[in-house]
């Protein structure tokens, strides 16, 4: 059994951030299309201030070390979902696979259809972010972002790329698609940063 990761936002005493309510489904928000991409299709490039750039396939991530994860999630257009479960790859895990530089401050993601989203190494490295290709116990589907999607639980839902692509280290901060757009930098529910 994969160790379980518990996402320490679930262990609070009121669950839902401000200005959220609950939902009970799975809204599915992307811009655009959904892909699909077959697992035979995928493949992740992770690359920029690294010692050893390299691109892997499916076969490759799912021989990495998998854990389960326990997560709230939150859409900055209101919504949030408690409990979900994911599996997937911890980020952590990546550090062994090409040796991150120390430079390396920002993180830039890169998914399908032209999207990209920015975070912090901290964040990234985030004890709960997960490259996930289960959700509920089902491999992901199209939809979601399968086969492999990110998920930040601890920052709006817009930072947990679906259908990722590639992953950049940089010595630089870069805003992604939404973060170019008008919305916030960061994107803690906690702290309502929605927009600018
Ligand atoms: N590639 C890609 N990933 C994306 C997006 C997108 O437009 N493209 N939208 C983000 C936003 S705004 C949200 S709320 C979540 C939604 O994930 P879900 O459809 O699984 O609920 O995906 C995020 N990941
Ligand atoms: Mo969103």
């Amino acid at each position: 059994m994969p160790d379980t990761i518990i996402s320490p936002d679930t262990r609070r005493a009121h669950r839902i951030p401000p200005g959220q309510r609950l939902t009970s489904g799975f809204p599915v928000l992307h811009y655009g299309r959904v892909y699909q991409v077959s697992a035979e299709q995928w493949s992740l490039s992770i690359r920029g201030l690294v010692e050893r750039e390299m691109t892997i396939d499916y076969q490759q991530f799912a021989s990495l070390p998998h854990v389960h994860l326990l997560a709230d999630i939150h859409c900055v257009t209101s919504w949030s979902k408690l409990d979900t479960h994911w599996a997937g790859v911890s980020t952590s895990a990546l550090r062994d696979l090409v040796a991150i530089r120390p430079e390396a401050r920002f993180v830039i993601v890169y998914a399908l259809g032209g999207f990209s989203t920015n975070l912090t190494a901290d964040d990234f490295f985030a004890s709960d972010v997960l490259l996930a290709d289960q959700y509920e116990g089902e491999p992901i589907s199209a939809a979601h972002g399968g086969p492999v999607r990110l998920v930040v639980p601890r920052l709006y839902f817009w930072k947990s790329a679906k259908w990722m692509t590639g992953i950049e280290f940089s010595a630089v901060d870069r805003p992604g698609f939404w973060e170019t757009r008008g919305y916030h930098n960061r994107g803690d529910p906690w702290k309502e940063e929605r927009y600018g």
